[in-house]
Order: structure tokens, then sequence, then C-alpha cells
């Protein structure tokens, strides 16, 4: 995070330039457009820059125009025109444009720089009517931060912005009261019975059942004085004991006579609001064994099944202290597949393991054709989705006798599904994005029509959009998720302004200082990760089997290639062959490097080397990876192993390489967050990840591991040299990374931290929607119309599947980067 210091606009600072550095200005944007028509990345500008003014005149532009390059994020080039979209910070923008035959510097309105955009990528100028999609007016009047650090933490913001409403005047109670008034749970009444019509009676009822409990033994329980707090129009919800009771009734006396932030959002944090939730997860194969490492089957499924039991067991804990006798429900909504090849992906019903009261439910994708029984890939689910989401609403309505408090929808598809669920029952809505695709294609925005074929982006971006603005909250793993850093763009910011060419412009799409932001971040299941040095709880017994994947010289089906050398420290890397993984991008950089292999085996595990993949992703990949292995001879020195199921051995797989003294490294060209950086570092391996999303920011570069540039092979396997170099001469250095990243897991990524935080942000939005729901109403209308007027034609356009096809849409299933 952090500012570039641009003391005036962007476009005064390039006028006065202009008219200071003439010449300089000159030379550099006229060799820009002589180019031609294009786009020029960040870097591209600078090391134009660089080439056309000589060093001692870059000194006297310094301040000023090389601040305005260095924050531009791209430029359009449209003879004689340059346009700039400049970030001089996380979510704020400024849009300019240069004439160069003019020497005039402009500035342009957001549909003015998206104009250039879509001129530049359909070479026409659209007509004068194109649909402008535009949601500010709609949250004008929320409170929002302004600076940029306080991004992701919208809770903080809200309580504030709630807490004075409060205490505007003696009716801006009235919403605090009748929230209490409308708690209850299968008919029975909870907080407050209708005994209670005013402020004034809450606060008199109050007192006096503070009195009365004062005089109890704080280990009362409550069963022992209901009937005295019903007589004062009190009911259950408030304690277990007299002691909790007392605490609770003292925190809404606070609130009633000097609102603050921190007390309501306590006091929230105790109401009895959530009992059953509702978690979204269509696409892949969701089920608790046999599934991970399969396209478009991956991290998500991990958090989720984490998810759930941290949830449950927070869920239990808040029910017990507020003395009640409900038992919870969480249920997991997927798809079932019939043709569920050896998992359990075609039953209904599935307890999860290690819970109680949490459930996956799985629901056919079907249409009037009836149901659909293979798996497709997460591209192509669009057009089953709206009938899904009907038919999910039935079975949750049998499932659960009662209407969800809480939805939380994962990816594009489960947040569509999750926006028109919360629509239509008035639910609390939480979206997490995973990954949200536009970001990882890059200008997968301006040529949506050159992608639309394969990956069907129009729809993706559209349900993206819908659900980022329909969700009462959304939570994010990190802060780049949502603002990026200094220099890289965000992955909910790069939806505030974009353009689909023919489609529709997005003016303003999200805004990443919306309260509804907050960063909660996952962590790994600290039963199966936990450091290599813990020896009492090594899984001693699963070491044979290890060794036998690791070192077995006779290549099978499960691995390819030998370690000649053993006592060399493993590097290790784990992810589904996608293309973004980057899989193939270790094992060049492996490869090109003499000195990496004299030090170290690698070891890879990813797709399956012996099997015909059904994602065409997966299959180049495959291909790469064998010529790779020829071209750089490297037999003797990988290790590759298919797909690894089994997460309580990979568990133990990563402490044995921490054994050898090895290292995990992901080098993906982008990674939305990476479960297994964070799986890695908590069994205590030193890491070298992609300094390309969430890995940036789990690392501290130098402290708790190391960032590596995927783009820069040679550069990321001289940095590993260097450390294993290091490490031969002191054996501490190594002790002392491991160490930073297992105290930075401990910190800040953990289901403990993560499960207290989405049960406090449940109440505290539930709360915000109950009072805001006039304001709310507008943007569900607009998104309303958008829906029907636009995504629903998107979707049904996209081909349906046919059972026993092995080609869909053209290309063989999925080809997926997620
Ligand atoms: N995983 C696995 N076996 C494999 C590949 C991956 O168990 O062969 C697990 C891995 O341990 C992690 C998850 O799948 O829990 C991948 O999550 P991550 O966030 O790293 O990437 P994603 O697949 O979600 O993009
Ligand atoms: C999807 C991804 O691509 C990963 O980066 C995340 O770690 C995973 O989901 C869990 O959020």
């Amino acid at each position: 995070m952090g500012s570039l210091n641009l003391a005036h606009s962007a476009r005064d600072s390039l006028s006065d330039t202009l008219a200071a550095h003439t010449n300089e200005l000159l030379a550099l944007f006229s060799r820009i457009v002589k180019q031609g028509k294009g786009m020029l990345q960040p870097h591209h500008l600078i090391a134009e820059y660089e080439a056309v003014i000589p060093k001692a005149d870059q000194e006297k532009l310094k301040d000023g125009f090389e601040d305005v390059l260095r924050a531009s994020q791209e430029a359009i080039v449209l003879p004689p025109w340059v346009a700039l979209a400049i970030r001089p910070r996380p979510g704020v923008w400024e849009f300019v444009r240069v004439n160069i035959s003019e020497l005039a510097v402009e500035e342009l309105s957001v549909p003015e720089y998206l104009q250039f955009k879509e001129e530049l990528a359909d070479g026409t100028t659209q007509d004068n009517f194109v649909l402008e999609l535009d949601f500010e007016p709609f949250n004008e009047s929320l409170p929002r931060p302004s600076l940029s650090k306080s991004i992701g933490n919208g809770v903080q913001f809200l309580n504030r912005h709630l807490s004075s409403k409060l205490f505007q005047n003696k009716e801006s109670m009235y919403p605090l009261l009748n929230f209490l008034r409308v708690h209850s749970y299968k008919g029975t009444t909870m907080m407050v019975n209708d005994r209670i019509q005013s402020v004034h009676a809450l606060r008199s009822s109050l007192r006096k059942a503070e009195k009365h409990i004062s005089a109890l033994p704080q280990d009362t329980p409550y069963s022992e004085f209901t009937y005295r707090f019903q007589e004062l129009g009190l009911e259950k919800g408030w304690g277990d004991t007299a002691a909790r009771v007392h605490e609770t009734i003292h925190l809404l006396l606070d609130l009633l006579e000097a609102p603050d932030p921190c007390t309501l959002e306590k006091f929230l944090g105790r109401v009895p609001m959530v009992f059953n939730v509702v978690i979204l997860s269509p696409h892949g194969y969701f089920a608790q064994a046999n599934v991970l490492g399969y396209p478009d089957t991956g991290g998500q499924v991990v958090y989720i099944l984490d998810q759930v039991r941290a949830l449950e067991s927070e869920m239990l804990l808040r029910i017990k202290h507020q003395g009640l006798d409900i038992t919870p429900r969480i249920l997991i909504v997927t798809r079932l597949l019939p043709d569920a090849v050896g998992t359990t992906c075609g039953q209904h019903l599935e307890k999860v393991i290690g819970t109680e009261h949490t459930s996956i439910l799985r629901v056919p994708f079907r249409t009037e054709k009836g149901i659909l029984r293979k798996w497709i890939s997460r591209f192509e689910v669009w057009p089953y989705l709206e009938t899904y989401a009907d038919d999910v609403a039935n079975e949750l309505a049998r499932e659960l006798q009662a209407t969800p408090d809480l939805i939380i929808g994962n990816y594009s598809d489960g947040n569509l599904v999750a926006s028109l669920l919360a629509h239509k029952l008035g639910v609390t809505q939480c979206t997490i994005a995973h990954a949200l695709e536009k970001t990882k294609y890059p200008d997968s925005d301006i040529y949506w029509k050159e992608f639309d074929k394969q990956y069907h982006f129009s729809c993706q971006f559209t349900a993206d959009l819908i659900a980022m603005n329909h969700a009462d909250f959304i939570i994010t793993s990190t802060f780049q998720e949502i603002a990026g850093s200094k220099d890289t763009v965000g992955q909910y910011e790069s939806h505030t302004a974009f353009t689909l060419p023919g489609l529709y412009r997005v003016v303003h799409g999200i805004d990443v200082f919306d309260p509804k932001f907050n960063i909660v971040s996952p962590g790994a299941d600290m039963s199966i990760y936990f450091s290599y040095s813990e020896e009492h709880k090594r899984l001693t017994a699963l070491h044979a089997e290890i060794e036998e994947i690791l070192y077995n010289p006779v290549d099978n089906s499960e691995h390819k290639g030998f370690l000649k050398d053993r006592n060399k420290p493993i590097i290790f890397s784990m992810a589904r062959l996608d293309r973004v993984k980057n899989m193939t991008g270790l094992v060049e950089l492996y490869g090109r490097n003499p000195r990496l292999r004299e030090l170290v085996n690698l070891v890879v595990v990813c797709g399956d080397h012996a099997k015909e993949s059904k994602d065409r992703e997966e299959q180049e990949e495959i291909k790469k990876m064998y010529r790779l292995i020829d071209e750089y001879k490297l037999e003797g020195h990988i290790r590759w192993i298919s797909a690894q199921m089994n997460r309580v051995r990979n568990g133990e797989l990563y402490r044995c390489i921490a054994d050898t003294r090895g290292a995990f490294v992901q080098p993906a060209l982008y990674e939305a967050f990476g479960l297994t950086v964070i799986e890695a570092m908590t069994c205590g391996l030193p890491m070298f990840a992609t300094a390309y999303g969430g890995p940036a920011e789990i690392i501290v570069d130098g402290v708790s591991g190391y960032h590596i540039d995927p783009y820069q092979g040679d550069k990321a396997a001289e940095l590993m040299v260097d450390f294993f170099e290091k490490c031969n001469e002191d054996p501490t250095l190594w002790d002392k990374i491991s160490q930073g990243g297992l105290k930075r897991i401990e910190e800040k990524y953990t289901w403990k931290l993560y499960s207290d935080r989405l049960m406090t942000l449940a109440g505290v939005y539930g709360f915000w929607k109950f009072v805001s729901k006039l304001d709310r109403r507008e943007t569900r209308r607009y998104l309303e119309m958008f829906y029907a007027l636009k995504y629903r034609d998107l979707a049904n356009s996209v081909p349906l599947a046919v059972d026993g096809e092995a080609v869909v849409n053209g290309v063989t299933a999925a080809n997926g980067a997620k």
C-alpha cells in the first residue's frame, strides 16, 4: 500500500510540465504516438520514458511528471491522442488525454476515457447511446473512508455511521428497538416481546432487569429468572447465566445512553441472528475426498470445508452463550453430478466430517430436457443457474424448514445464485470471490468478443457486477484483492470502470472504499498442517508411503522421474495444472539453472501425467512438462507426482520436505490468494511465492519467505540459489525464514480469527440491512432490470452441454485458470 505524492491533479501536473519542458515531453509523446494505435502497459511507458529522456533531464522531471507517469496504469494511443489512466493511490483514478499536435492536456470523464478504449478495440466510435452502468448514485449517501489504508475495514466505518445515526434524536433509537423485536426462531420470540413498545419502556425494563440479576449469584442459569424477564418484556437470547445477561444488558444500556461504534459492534455480535447458514458453491467437484487437483476443484473446496467447521464451532459457542437451545444448520449447496466418477458428488446429502450440523446438499443442473449428468467447466454453467436457484430455494425450504439467516456465495456462479436467493428471500448476503477472472486474463474486458466463445466472460463479468452490488457485505482474503498495492490494481478495483465494447460500459461498477468490504483471511486446518518440528504430532506411519512417492525409482501412474541424489534439499510445489499456476515455468527455471540443479532436487505435484485430461489447458501443460524434462535433461533431478487428493498425507508430505531443509515454490503468473502458501508455511517450509496476487501480501519479503517474479524465471532461480548457498554456510538462515513464516501465520491466518470475525460481520450487516431497507431497494430494482434485460440473454446464449459429448462449445470442456 502507499501513494504517489501528486500535489496537484494529474492534469495540472502534466500541463505544467508540458509548458516547462516542452521538448522533452514532445519527444516522448511523439515517439509513443508514432507507434500508432494501441495500448501501453505501465512498464512500456516507463521504458519509453527512460529511452527518450536523457538521465540528466529525468532529474528535472522527477517531481510531478515522473510521478504521473509512474502512477499511470495504462495508456491508450489513438493518434494524435494519448489517453492516460492515472492511479495516484489505491482506489483513486484520474483520466487525461494529451494531444500531441496541439500540445494540450485535457481531463477526461470516465465515459470519455472508456470511449477511447472502445474505439481502440472496435475501431469505430460507438453510437451516442451506449448502455452505461452507474452504481454511484445509489451509494452517494453512504459513509465511506477516504484513506486507502482504511479500505477493507468496512465494518468499522459502518459502526461509526450507525452509532452516530442512533444518537441523532429520541426517534433515532426506534430502529434498534424494532430490530430487537423482530427476532424469533420457529415461532419463539427472542430478546424483546410486545410488552415493550417504546425506547423509554425498554430502558426502564433493562434497569429493572439489571437490578434483579445483580442480586443473583453470577452463575445463576437464565431458566431461573425467565419468568421475571418475561414480565419485564424480555425474552431469551440475552445470555445463559446472570453474569452474561448482565453484560449484554449493560452494553445495551450504554448504547441507549451514548452510542459508540465499539459498543454497538459488541452488542450486535451478541444478538441471536444466525442459526441457518447456506453456502453456495455450484461448480466443480465438491466432495470431501478424491477431488482436489481436478480441473476447477481446488482451494475453494478446501476453504469452504475448513470454513464450515470453524463456523459451526463459533455458532454453537455463541448460541450457548446466548442461553438458547437451538440447533444450528449449515448447508453447503453444490451441484449434484450423476456421473460422479468415483466421488460422492452424486449423493444428495452428505454430512461434513468433523461437524454435527453441517451437510453438503447437492442439487443437479437441469433444463426442460432433463438433468445434466456430466461435469462441465465453470465457464459453461451460466444457462443453468436461474433454474438451479429456483430448485435450490425449494430444496432449502424442505431441508431447513426455515428461511436461512445468512447466504454466502462463492466464486462468480455461487455469488450469482446467492444474489438470486437472497433477493427472493430477503436474507443477508455475503460474497466471496476467491478469484475474479477479469484480472487474470489481461484485456479480457475490451477484447471480450475474442474470449467469449471459449470463456463466456460476458456472462461472468455481468454476474460478478450483479453479485458485488447486490451483496450486503463482501469478504476478501487480502487487501490486494480489493485495491491492489501501490503499483498494482486490485481485483475488485478493476471493476470500478471498464467497458465491454458493444455490450455495455461500466462507469461506476464498484467503489473499493465502500464499507461493504472486509478483509477476513482464511487459515489452514491446524490439525492437518502444523510445524515439522512438532515431533510428537508427526504422522510417522505415513513415512513409508511418502518415501515411496518421493523416491521409488520406478515410474508408475502416480509418479514419473527419480531423484538421483537423496541428500539434497527438495524444492516442492503442488497445484492444479492450469496454465496460470505456471508449474511448467517452475520446471523451466529449474532446468535453465545448473547451479540450482546442483543444489536441490525438484518435486512437483500436479495433473496426471499418465492420463488423457478432459481439460484443454491441462493437456497442453502436460505436453509442455514432458518437453521440458527432455529438453533440460532433468532425469535424476525431478520427480513429477500426480495430483494428491489425501490432505492428511499432503500435510505430512510438506513436513517431510521441510525435513530435507527444502522450500515450497509457488510460481503462479497470478494467484488470487494461495492456500498452498498458507499450508506450507504452517508446516514450517520456507516459501518462495509469486509477487502477483495474494502471496505478495501473505509474505513479508525476506522475513517470512521470499517474493519471486514468475515472469523473470532466471532471477527467481538465482534468488533460490542464493538462499540455498547461504543456508549451506549458515543453516540458521533456513530456521529464521521457517520461523518467520510460522509467526506470520499465527498472527494473521487462522480459522479461529476468521469465524469470530464472520459472525460479527453477519450481526452488524444484518442490522444495517434492517435499518437501510428502503435505501437498498433502489439498487435492487436497478439490478433486477440489469439481470432481466442483459444477463439473462447472455446466459441463454451459452450453448447447453450435451451428455456423452467429449467436446463442449467447440472445445474440450474447461479451459480454466482458476
Ligand atoms: N491440492 C491438493 N492436491 C493437489 C493440488 C492441490 O490437495 O494435487 C490442494 C492444496 O493443498 C490446496 C488447494 O488444493 O488446499 C489449492 O488451493 P490454492 O488456493 O492453492 O489454489 P486454487 O486451486 O484454489 O487455485
Ligand atoms: C481460488 C484461488 O484461485 C486461490 O488463489 C484461493 O486461495 C482459493 O480460491 C481459496 O480462496
